[in-house]
Protein backbone atom coordinates (compact mmCIF):
# COMPACT_ATOMS: atom_id res chain seq x y z
CA UNK A 1 0.00 0.00 0.00
CA UNK A 2 1.57 3.02 -0.80
CA UNK A 3 1.24 5.64 2.09
CA UNK A 4 -1.14 8.36 1.99
CA UNK A 5 -1.99 11.34 4.09
CA UNK A 6 -4.42 13.82 3.98
CA UNK A 7 -4.33 18.10 4.17
CA UNK A 8 -6.60 18.51 7.61
CA UNK A 9 -6.22 21.81 7.82
CA UNK A 10 -5.14 25.15 5.91
CA UNK A 11 -3.99 28.44 7.13
CA UNK A 12 -2.19 31.28 6.06
CA UNK A 13 0.12 33.28 8.53
CA UNK A 14 0.74 37.09 7.53
CA UNK A 15 3.40 38.73 9.98
CA UNK A 16 6.09 41.41 10.09
CA UNK A 17 8.93 40.93 12.07
CA UNK A 18 10.80 43.21 10.46
CA UNK A 19 9.45 43.30 7.37
CA UNK A 20 6.09 41.48 6.06
CA UNK A 21 5.92 37.59 5.42
CA UNK A 22 3.16 35.46 3.72
CA UNK A 23 3.30 32.05 5.09
CA UNK A 24 1.22 28.89 4.09
CA UNK A 25 0.32 26.35 6.99
CA UNK A 26 -0.73 22.67 6.26
CA UNK A 27 -1.31 20.02 8.60
CA UNK A 28 -1.90 16.25 7.66
CA UNK A 29 -4.81 14.25 9.47
CA UNK A 30 -1.26 12.88 10.99
CA UNK A 31 -0.42 16.03 12.81
CA UNK A 32 2.34 17.09 10.41
CA UNK A 33 2.83 20.62 9.76
CA UNK A 34 4.38 21.99 6.08
CA UNK A 35 5.09 25.71 5.52
CA UNK A 36 5.56 27.29 2.26
CA UNK A 37 6.56 31.07 1.62
CA UNK A 38 3.67 33.15 -0.22
CA UNK A 39 5.63 36.22 0.67
CA UNK A 40 4.74 38.79 -2.86
CA UNK A 41 6.60 41.87 -1.75
CA UNK A 42 4.34 45.15 -1.72
CA UNK A 43 1.37 43.19 -2.75
CA UNK A 44 1.60 40.23 0.30
CA UNK A 45 -2.00 40.69 0.96
CA UNK A 46 -3.45 39.64 -2.52
CA UNK A 47 -1.67 36.51 -1.88
CA UNK A 48 -2.98 35.80 1.03
CA UNK A 49 -6.33 36.63 0.11
CA UNK A 50 -6.43 34.47 -3.06
CA UNK A 51 -4.50 31.60 -0.26
CA UNK A 52 -7.13 31.73 2.13
CA UNK A 53 -10.55 32.68 -0.30
CA UNK A 54 -9.74 30.56 -3.50
CA UNK A 55 -6.94 27.93 -2.41
CA UNK A 56 -6.94 26.90 0.92
CA UNK A 57 -10.97 25.10 0.84
CA UNK A 58 -9.53 23.15 -2.24
CA UNK A 59 -6.97 21.83 -0.13
CA UNK A 60 -8.66 20.14 2.43
CA UNK A 61 -9.26 16.27 2.53
CA UNK A 62 -6.84 16.33 -0.57
CA UNK A 63 -3.34 13.37 -0.54
CA UNK A 64 -0.69 15.24 0.71
CA UNK A 65 1.62 13.16 -0.82
CA UNK A 66 0.28 13.71 -4.47
CA UNK A 67 2.49 16.86 -5.32
CA UNK A 68 2.67 17.04 -8.94
CA UNK A 69 -1.31 16.23 -8.76
CA UNK A 70 -2.15 19.05 -6.24
CA UNK A 71 0.42 21.32 -8.64
CA UNK A 72 -1.64 20.64 -12.16
CA UNK A 73 -4.84 20.74 -10.01
CA UNK A 74 -4.17 24.63 -9.03
CA UNK A 75 -2.50 25.09 -12.14
CA UNK A 76 -4.48 23.98 -14.59
CA UNK A 77 -7.85 24.27 -12.96
CA UNK A 78 -7.79 27.92 -12.08
CA UNK A 79 -7.73 28.47 -15.48
CA UNK A 80 -5.67 31.97 -15.86
CA UNK A 81 -2.21 31.08 -16.44
CA UNK A 82 0.57 32.15 -14.78
CA UNK A 83 0.70 35.84 -12.97
CA UNK A 84 2.84 36.70 -9.78
CA UNK A 85 -0.08 36.47 -7.24
CA UNK A 86 -1.21 32.88 -8.35
CA UNK A 87 2.52 31.24 -9.24
CA UNK A 88 3.02 32.74 -5.86
CA UNK A 89 0.18 31.02 -4.08
CA UNK A 90 0.82 27.95 -5.93
CA UNK A 91 4.66 27.73 -5.21
CA UNK A 92 3.73 28.09 -1.37
CA UNK A 93 1.65 24.90 -1.71
CA UNK A 94 3.81 23.34 -3.27
CA UNK A 95 6.39 23.68 -0.81
CA UNK A 96 4.47 22.63 2.13
CA UNK A 97 3.84 19.73 0.63
CA UNK A 98 7.68 18.54 0.03
CA UNK A 99 8.27 19.79 3.67
CA UNK A 100 5.49 17.29 4.69
CA UNK A 101 6.33 15.01 2.94
CA UNK A 102 9.75 15.27 3.67
CA UNK A 103 8.70 15.50 7.37
CA UNK A 104 6.70 12.13 6.90
CA UNK A 105 9.53 10.42 5.32
CA UNK A 106 12.17 12.03 7.49
CA UNK A 107 14.51 12.98 4.81
CA UNK A 108 15.51 16.36 3.82
CA UNK A 109 13.92 17.86 0.63
CA UNK A 110 16.46 17.87 -0.83
CA UNK A 111 16.97 14.02 -0.77
CA UNK A 112 13.24 13.37 -2.67
CA UNK A 113 15.03 15.44 -4.64
CA UNK A 114 17.98 13.06 -6.00
CA UNK A 115 20.44 14.01 -2.87
CA UNK A 116 23.58 16.45 -2.49
CA UNK A 117 25.01 17.26 -5.19
CA UNK A 118 27.57 19.28 -4.18
CA UNK A 119 29.06 20.14 -0.44
CA UNK A 120 27.41 23.53 0.10
CA UNK A 121 26.03 26.28 -2.08
CA UNK A 122 27.79 28.89 -3.52
CA UNK A 123 26.33 32.44 -2.32
CA UNK A 124 26.61 35.94 -3.29
CA UNK A 125 26.08 38.50 -0.73
CA UNK A 126 24.98 42.58 -1.31
CA UNK A 127 27.57 45.70 -1.43
CA UNK A 128 26.15 48.92 -1.85
CA UNK A 129 27.62 52.49 -1.41
CA UNK A 130 26.45 56.08 -2.55
CA UNK A 131 30.08 56.55 -4.00
CA UNK A 132 32.99 54.17 -5.15
CA UNK A 133 34.61 54.97 -1.95
CA UNK A 134 31.60 54.07 0.13
CA UNK A 135 30.75 51.13 -2.69
CA UNK A 136 34.62 49.68 -1.56
CA UNK A 137 33.88 50.07 2.54
CA UNK A 138 30.69 47.51 1.91
CA UNK A 139 32.77 45.50 -0.35
CA UNK A 140 35.51 44.85 2.01
CA UNK A 141 32.85 44.49 4.75
CA UNK A 142 31.27 41.43 2.86
CA UNK A 143 34.56 40.11 2.40
CA UNK A 144 35.91 40.48 5.76
CA UNK A 145 32.11 38.35 6.92
CA UNK A 146 33.46 35.51 4.54
CA UNK A 147 31.03 36.31 1.32
CA UNK A 148 33.16 34.63 -1.55
CA UNK A 149 30.97 36.37 -4.14
CA UNK A 150 29.49 40.17 -4.03
CA UNK A 151 26.64 42.21 -5.91
CA UNK A 152 27.83 45.63 -6.18
CA UNK A 153 25.83 48.51 -6.88
CA UNK A 154 26.31 52.24 -6.53
CA UNK A 155 24.91 55.88 -6.70
CA UNK A 156 24.91 57.62 -9.72
CA UNK A 157 26.44 60.93 -9.67
CA UNK A 158 23.85 63.99 -9.89
CA UNK A 159 20.93 61.40 -8.68
CA UNK A 160 19.75 61.41 -5.00
CA UNK A 161 18.37 58.11 -4.27
CA UNK A 162 18.51 54.50 -6.69
CA UNK A 163 17.29 51.70 -6.31
CA UNK A 164 19.69 48.72 -4.70
CA UNK A 165 21.88 51.11 -2.70
CA UNK A 166 21.59 51.47 1.03
CA UNK A 167 22.71 53.85 3.26
CA UNK A 168 26.61 53.96 3.60
CA UNK A 169 28.26 51.49 5.64
CA UNK A 170 31.40 52.28 8.20
CA UNK A 171 34.05 49.76 8.17
CA UNK A 172 33.78 46.67 10.05
CA UNK A 173 29.77 46.90 10.14
CA UNK A 174 26.80 44.66 8.38
CA UNK A 175 24.04 46.22 6.95
CA UNK A 176 20.34 46.08 7.23
CA UNK A 177 18.77 46.69 3.95
CA UNK A 178 14.90 46.35 2.74
CA UNK A 179 14.24 47.19 -0.67
CA UNK A 180 10.54 47.42 0.18
CA UNK A 181 9.63 50.68 2.26
CA UNK A 182 7.40 50.54 5.20
CA UNK A 183 4.41 53.36 4.52
CA UNK A 184 2.07 54.81 6.81
CA UNK A 185 -1.24 54.56 6.02
CA UNK A 186 -3.40 57.26 5.48
CA UNK A 187 -5.00 58.75 8.45
CA UNK A 188 -8.61 59.93 8.66
CA UNK A 189 -8.95 63.54 7.51
CA UNK A 190 -11.10 64.17 10.74
CA UNK A 191 -12.28 62.17 13.05
CA UNK A 192 -16.07 61.58 11.95
CA UNK A 193 -14.77 61.38 8.54
CA UNK A 194 -17.30 58.44 6.29
CA UNK A 195 -15.14 54.91 5.69
CA UNK A 196 -14.91 56.30 2.34
CA UNK A 197 -13.85 59.77 3.00
CA UNK A 198 -9.63 60.40 0.92
CA UNK A 199 -7.68 61.38 3.79
CA UNK A 200 -5.81 64.54 3.03
CA UNK A 201 -3.16 64.82 0.25
CA UNK A 202 -0.17 65.20 2.11
CA UNK A 203 -1.02 61.95 4.08
CA UNK A 204 -2.29 59.98 1.09
CA UNK A 205 1.25 61.19 -0.19
CA UNK A 206 3.40 59.35 2.88
CA UNK A 207 1.27 55.85 2.10
CA UNK A 208 2.33 55.85 -1.30
CA UNK A 209 5.66 53.91 -2.61
CA UNK A 210 8.93 56.30 -3.05
CA UNK A 211 9.82 57.85 -5.70
CA UNK A 212 13.63 57.83 -6.88
CA UNK A 213 15.40 59.08 -9.71
CA UNK A 214 17.00 57.93 -13.22
CA UNK A 215 19.60 59.09 -15.57
CA UNK A 216 20.48 56.53 -18.31
CA UNK A 217 23.49 58.89 -19.76
CA UNK A 218 24.80 59.23 -16.28
CA UNK A 219 24.96 55.40 -15.53
CA UNK A 220 26.50 54.40 -18.24
CA UNK A 221 29.08 56.93 -18.16
CA UNK A 222 29.82 56.38 -14.43
CA UNK A 223 28.80 52.36 -13.70
CA UNK A 224 32.64 50.80 -16.25
CA UNK A 225 34.56 53.12 -14.31
CA UNK A 226 33.01 52.12 -11.02
CA UNK A 227 33.92 47.95 -12.19
CA UNK A 228 37.27 48.88 -13.20
CA UNK A 229 37.93 50.61 -9.79
CA UNK A 230 36.17 47.63 -7.41
CA UNK A 231 37.92 45.40 -9.51
CA UNK A 232 41.25 46.43 -8.98
CA UNK A 233 40.91 46.67 -5.30
CA UNK A 234 39.32 42.85 -5.04
CA UNK A 235 41.98 41.31 -7.70
CA UNK A 236 41.20 38.86 -9.92
CA UNK A 237 39.27 36.17 -8.24
CA UNK A 238 36.04 37.51 -6.51
CA UNK A 239 33.20 36.99 -8.19
CA UNK A 240 31.49 40.58 -9.01
CA UNK A 241 27.97 40.96 -9.55
CA UNK A 242 25.94 43.36 -11.07
CA UNK A 243 22.19 44.14 -11.04
CA UNK A 244 20.70 46.50 -13.80
CA UNK A 245 17.18 46.12 -12.62
CA UNK A 246 15.32 46.68 -15.83
CA UNK A 247 16.56 49.82 -16.38
CA UNK A 248 18.00 49.63 -20.00
CA UNK A 249 17.03 49.47 -23.79
CA UNK A 250 18.68 46.40 -25.43
CA UNK A 251 21.67 48.95 -27.01
CA UNK A 252 22.20 49.98 -23.86
CA UNK A 253 22.58 47.11 -22.61
CA UNK A 254 24.96 45.54 -25.22
CA UNK A 255 27.11 48.87 -24.37
CA UNK A 256 27.15 48.12 -20.67
CA UNK A 257 27.65 44.35 -21.18
CA UNK A 258 30.74 44.87 -23.65
CA UNK A 259 32.19 47.97 -21.70
CA UNK A 260 32.20 45.50 -18.61
CA UNK A 261 34.11 42.76 -20.37
CA UNK A 262 37.21 43.78 -19.44
CA UNK A 263 36.21 43.36 -15.57
CA UNK A 264 34.72 39.88 -15.77
CA UNK A 265 31.60 40.15 -14.47
CA UNK A 266 30.24 37.09 -13.36
CA UNK A 267 27.00 38.45 -14.46
CA UNK A 268 24.73 41.45 -15.16
CA UNK A 269 21.44 40.92 -14.01
CA UNK A 270 18.01 42.02 -15.76
CA UNK A 271 20.02 44.43 -17.96
CA UNK A 272 16.45 45.31 -19.97
CA UNK A 273 13.11 44.88 -18.78
CA UNK A 274 12.59 41.11 -18.13
CA UNK A 275 9.64 40.26 -19.93
CA UNK A 276 10.88 41.14 -23.48
CA UNK A 277 12.16 38.04 -24.49
CA UNK A 278 13.37 39.22 -27.91
CA UNK A 279 15.78 41.92 -26.11
CA UNK A 280 18.13 39.54 -25.27
CA UNK A 281 18.75 38.54 -28.52
CA UNK A 282 20.25 42.19 -29.39
CA UNK A 283 22.24 42.19 -26.38
CA UNK A 284 23.77 38.57 -27.10
CA UNK A 285 25.19 39.53 -30.15
CA UNK A 286 27.07 42.50 -28.79
CA UNK A 287 28.63 41.19 -25.15
CA UNK A 288 30.21 38.07 -23.46
CA UNK A 289 29.08 39.82 -20.14
CA UNK A 290 27.05 36.72 -18.53
CA UNK A 291 23.62 37.58 -18.66
CA UNK A 292 20.87 36.68 -15.78
CA UNK A 293 17.34 36.92 -15.88
CA UNK A 294 14.11 36.21 -14.09
CA UNK A 295 13.26 37.33 -10.84
CA UNK A 296 10.42 38.60 -12.01
CA UNK A 297 8.94 36.12 -14.20
CA UNK A 298 6.69 33.13 -13.08
CA UNK A 299 6.51 30.43 -15.07
CA UNK A 300 8.36 27.88 -17.81
CA UNK A 301 6.66 29.60 -20.34
CA UNK A 302 8.34 33.36 -19.26
CA UNK A 303 11.67 31.69 -20.33
CA UNK A 304 10.83 29.62 -23.40
CA UNK A 305 12.85 31.53 -25.60
CA UNK A 306 15.27 32.49 -23.11
CA UNK A 307 16.32 28.84 -22.67
CA UNK A 308 16.11 27.40 -26.02
CA UNK A 309 17.81 30.40 -27.75
CA UNK A 310 20.16 30.38 -25.60
CA UNK A 311 20.09 34.23 -24.73
CA UNK A 312 20.84 34.25 -20.68
CA UNK A 313 23.20 32.37 -18.47
CA UNK A 314 21.44 32.26 -15.19
CA UNK A 315 18.13 31.82 -14.44
CA UNK A 316 16.76 33.89 -11.52
CA UNK A 317 13.52 32.87 -10.27
CA UNK A 318 13.08 31.19 -6.96
CA UNK A 319 11.38 28.88 -5.72
CA UNK A 320 8.46 31.21 -3.44
CA UNK A 321 7.86 33.03 -7.15
CA UNK A 322 8.19 30.61 -9.76
CA UNK A 323 5.54 28.11 -8.74
CA UNK A 324 7.44 26.33 -6.56
CA UNK A 325 10.01 23.05 -6.09
CA UNK A 326 8.35 21.56 -8.75
CA UNK A 327 7.72 23.88 -11.36
CA UNK A 328 10.88 25.75 -11.38
CA UNK A 329 13.09 22.18 -11.41
CA UNK A 330 11.25 21.66 -14.67
CA UNK A 331 12.54 24.93 -15.72
CA UNK A 332 15.65 24.21 -14.23
CA UNK A 333 15.99 20.69 -16.16
CA UNK A 334 15.31 23.01 -19.41
CA UNK A 335 18.04 25.32 -18.57
CA UNK A 336 20.29 22.52 -17.94
CA UNK A 337 19.82 21.27 -21.62
CA UNK A 338 20.96 24.33 -22.40
CA UNK A 339 23.81 25.05 -20.44
CA UNK A 340 22.31 27.25 -18.44
CA UNK A 341 22.57 27.59 -14.58
CA UNK A 342 20.50 28.64 -12.00
CA UNK A 343 20.67 31.84 -9.62
CA UNK A 344 17.98 31.95 -7.46
CA UNK A 345 16.67 35.13 -5.66
CA UNK A 346 16.97 35.36 -2.62
CA UNK A 347 16.61 39.35 -0.98
CA UNK A 348 14.83 39.53 1.89
CA UNK A 349 11.62 39.31 0.87
CA UNK A 350 11.63 36.26 -0.21
CA UNK A 351 11.21 34.66 3.76
CA UNK A 352 13.59 32.09 5.78
CA UNK A 353 10.95 29.23 4.72
CA UNK A 354 11.64 30.25 0.67
CA UNK A 355 15.47 30.72 1.39
CA UNK A 356 15.34 26.90 2.96
CA UNK A 357 13.45 25.90 -0.70
CA UNK A 358 15.64 27.41 -2.85
CA UNK A 359 18.38 25.80 -0.30
CA UNK A 360 17.11 22.33 -0.69
CA UNK A 361 16.64 22.72 -4.55
CA UNK A 362 19.90 24.13 -5.27
CA UNK A 363 21.89 21.99 -3.14
CA UNK A 364 20.13 18.82 -5.61
CA UNK A 365 20.68 20.20 -9.20
CA UNK A 366 23.33 19.52 -10.78
CA UNK A 367 23.15 22.85 -13.27
CA UNK A 368 23.75 25.12 -9.80
CA UNK A 369 25.12 28.43 -10.13
CA UNK A 370 25.06 30.93 -7.49
CA UNK A 371 22.59 31.84 -5.05
CA UNK A 372 21.99 35.38 -3.83
CA UNK A 373 21.97 35.66 -0.18
CA UNK A 374 20.65 39.17 2.17
CA UNK A 375 20.56 38.80 5.74
CA UNK A 376 16.94 38.51 7.14
CA UNK A 377 16.34 41.22 10.46
CA UNK A 378 17.09 39.14 13.31
CA UNK A 379 13.47 39.84 14.53
CA UNK A 380 12.85 37.15 11.63
CA UNK A 381 14.30 34.60 14.05
CA UNK A 382 11.65 35.24 16.73
CA UNK A 383 9.22 33.49 14.16
CA UNK A 384 10.85 31.64 11.97
CA UNK A 385 13.73 29.11 13.26
CA UNK A 386 15.70 27.37 10.04
CA UNK A 387 18.30 25.01 10.18
CA UNK A 388 19.89 26.07 7.25
CA UNK A 389 23.95 27.11 7.74
CA UNK A 390 26.79 28.40 6.21
CA UNK A 391 29.85 25.82 6.05
CA UNK A 392 32.82 27.17 5.07
CA UNK A 393 31.91 29.81 3.16
CA UNK A 394 28.88 27.79 1.31
CA UNK A 395 25.46 27.76 2.24
CA UNK A 396 23.77 24.44 3.51
CA UNK A 397 20.04 23.71 4.12
CA UNK A 398 20.96 21.30 7.00
CA UNK A 399 19.96 17.86 7.35
CA UNK A 400 16.92 18.02 9.63
CA UNK A 401 13.83 16.85 7.61
CA UNK A 402 11.24 18.43 5.02
CA UNK A 403 12.34 22.16 4.87
CA UNK A 404 13.94 21.69 8.11
CA UNK A 405 12.47 25.41 9.28
CA UNK A 406 9.91 25.87 12.15
CA UNK A 407 7.79 28.61 12.60
CA UNK A 408 6.50 29.95 15.93
CA UNK A 409 2.81 31.19 14.93
CA UNK A 410 2.40 33.04 18.76
CA UNK A 411 5.65 35.21 17.66
CA UNK A 412 4.34 35.60 15.00
CA UNK A 413 1.16 37.09 16.07
CA UNK A 414 3.01 40.11 18.04
CA UNK A 415 3.87 41.27 14.64
CA UNK A 416 1.29 42.07 12.26
CA UNK A 417 1.57 43.73 8.91
CA UNK A 418 2.59 46.85 8.20
CA UNK A 419 2.15 47.90 4.57
CA UNK A 420 5.52 48.46 2.31
CA UNK A 421 6.13 49.38 -1.15
CA UNK A 422 9.00 49.11 -3.55
CA UNK A 423 9.55 52.55 -4.90
CA UNK A 424 8.82 53.68 -8.40
CA UNK A 425 10.99 55.21 -10.79
CA UNK A 426 11.05 58.62 -12.99
CA UNK A 427 13.10 60.37 -15.53
CA UNK A 428 14.23 64.01 -14.65
CA UNK A 429 11.14 65.24 -16.53
CA UNK A 430 8.37 63.06 -14.10
CA UNK A 431 8.11 60.02 -16.90
CA UNK A 432 7.82 56.69 -15.24
CA UNK A 433 10.66 54.42 -16.04
CA UNK A 434 11.57 51.03 -14.97
CA UNK A 435 13.48 50.63 -11.86
O1 LIG B 1 14.07 44.08 -6.45
O2 LIG B 1 13.63 41.67 -3.91
O3 LIG B 1 18.25 41.03 -7.19
N1 LIG B 1 17.52 41.46 -6.36
C1 LIG B 1 16.63 42.42 -6.53
C2 LIG B 1 15.72 42.72 -5.36
C3 LIG B 1 14.28 42.86 -5.82
C4 LIG B 1 13.34 42.79 -4.65
C5 LIG B 1 11.91 42.73 -5.16
O4 LIG B 1 11.04 42.39 -4.15
O5 LIG B 1 16.55 42.98 -7.59
O6 LIG B 1 16.14 43.85 -4.68
CO1 LIG C 1 17.49 41.72 -9.11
Amino acid sequence: MPRRTMIASAEVIVTSPGRNFVTLRLTTADGVVGLGDATLNGRELAVAAYLREHICPLLVGRDAFAIEDVWQYLYRGVYWRRGAVNMTAISSVDQALWDIKGRTLDVPVYELLGGASRRGLRAYGHASGSTPEALMVAVRNRLAEGYLSVRIQVGVPGLSKIYGVHSDEQPGTGYDYEPAERVVPAARSHPDARPDEPAPVEQIATARPLEEEWDTRAYLRHLPEVLATVRAEVGPEVPLLHDVHHRLTPIEAARLGKAAEPYDLFWMEDCVPAEDQAALRLVRQHTTTPLAIGEVLNSVWDYQHLISERLIDYVRSSVTHTGGITHLRKILDFADWHGIRSGMHGPTDVSPVGMAANLHLGLAIHNFGIQEFMPHLPTAWEVFTPSYRWVDGLLHPGDEPGLGITMDTDAAGRFPYEPAYLPVNRLADGTVHDW
